[in-house]
Order: structure tokens, then C-alpha cells, then sequence
């Protein structure tokens, strides 16, 4: 239901990417209450990567969580409550600095679900490293909040891109 529709940090490839633009080999910084597509800043402030500053997971941008602070984003979307989803997610971090260790979490309703960390040491704008990651929750209603915070100090912190949730049919059944 929700594949391949919520990479909001991607004009990309896709129409539904059609989301706000940064710069090319530039970005945006994004505070609190500002919105990316469907993403909203939640707190602190992200920097909105666009094409070319950095190579992308997918499409040609991304979100540093981190933007001279830690940041959060976040988006609901709706549910069915008791049915089990699978968020999928690209996962780097910023590599112009320290710590080597970039940290944050995914957040569901508001509660850790999964802590997330990324070494960016020997990683470049042009090889960014990215990793897929994965996380279920069960909906407890018709909606649920997705969200994904930085949890390290700085001004270079996490990049996520090409988050997407699927609807988990029975776990383990090919769809
Ligand atoms: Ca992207």
C-alpha cells in the first residue's frame, strides 16, 4: 500500500518523488515544523541533500539527520490496527566529520523501535556506503507515526533515504 510511495527525499526517478527540491550540489536546512512531502520536522533541524552534493540511496536525495544539531523526522500515514508492516530504509552518514560513529533511532508513535548506527570512516560523498535496514511494528491504530531521530551531537549525523512500509502478509509469504 505504502511501497515505493515514501521516499519523500527523492525527485528522482519516480513521480510520486515529486516531492520539495534542494539545490543541486547543494542543501536545505529544515527546522522544526517544516515539512519535506509528508515529512514533517519534528525537532531540531535536517539538512535536505540535493542532487549531486552527495550520492543518494535512490533517486537524488536524501536527509542528514543532523543539521547543526540532531533532528527527527517524521510522517503518519494510515493503518489498520493489529496488522504487521515492514519499514525499510537506507541508512549512511555524513562522512565532512566526526564522531565516525553516527547514531539515531526509529522512532514508532514516539517509541524507539530500532537504534541505528553508521561509521562513516573511509566513506566519501561519492562512496556513501549505504546500508539497507529493516524494522516491523504491529499498527496499534488507523494511523501510525513513523519517525527517524538523530541521537548524535554535531553538525554530521545519519542519512536515511528510500524509507518505505509494507503491509507484513503473515510474515514469511512471497507477495
Ligand atoms: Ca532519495
Amino acid at each position: 500500500m505504502w511501497s515505493r510511495t515514501t521516499d519523500g527525499f527523492s525527485p528522482g526517478r519516480r513521480q510520486h518523488d515529486e516531492y520539495p527540491t534542494a539545490p543541486a550540489n547543494a542543501f536545505t536546512t529544515l527546522s522544526s515544523g517544516q515539512s519535506i512531502g509528508p515529512w514533517k520536522v519534528t525537532r531540531g533541524a535536517v539538512d535536505l541533500i540535493g542532487a549531486g552534493f552527495w550520492r543518494a540511496a535512490e533517486g537524488n536525495q536524501s536527509v542528514d539527520l543532523n543539521a547543526t544539531e540532531p533532528g527527527t523526522v517524521a510522517q503518519t500515514f494510515r493503518t489498520t490496527a493489529g496488522q504487521r508492516y515492514t519499514v525499510t530504509y537506507s541508512l549512511a552518514a555524513n562522512p565532512a566529520g566526526g564522531p565516525a560513529a553516527k547514531t539515531g533511532s526509529v522512532l514508532i508513535d514516539g517509541q524507539n523501535f530500532q537504534d541505528f548506527s553508521f561509521n562513516s570512516t573511509g566513506k566519501s560523498f561519492a562512496n556513501m556506503g549505504y546500508v539497507t535496514r529493516e524494522v516491523t511494528f504491529v499498527a496499534n491504530g488507523t494511523t501510525t507515526k513513523l519517525g527517524f531521530t538523530s541521537t548524535v551531537a554535531g553538525s554530521y549525523g545519519p542519512v536515511i533515504d528510500d524509507v518505505q512500509v509494507e503491509p507484513c502478509c503473515q510474515c514469511g509469504c512471497s507477495k
